[in-house]
């Protein structure tokens, strides 16, 4: 299991924190999701050998937000 930080843009309100959410938690191998509202950032678990840190950008890209990992 690993576990990345994301820098996450274009969250303006509590609906956007639970789009995000949604949108990553319901990938394969992501094992849990913890959206920062007001840092505009997350912190996900997933299994690397199921899914990548550029799925989950380009699933919060989909939702209509923007997801960059922090390095
Ligand atoms: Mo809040 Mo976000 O009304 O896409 S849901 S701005």
């Amino acid at each position: 299991m690993a576990q990345d930080k994301f820098d996450v843009g274009g969250m303006t309100c509590a609906a956007c924190q639970a789009h995000v959410d949604r949108a990553v938690s319901k990938l394969d191998g992501v094992q849990s999701v913890a959206v920062n509202l007001l840092a505009g950032s997350m912190m996900v678990d997933y299994d690397p050998a199921q899914v990548s840190p550029d799925d989950i950008c380009t699933a919060v890209d989909r939702a209509g937000y923007s997801a960059s990992p922090v390095s």
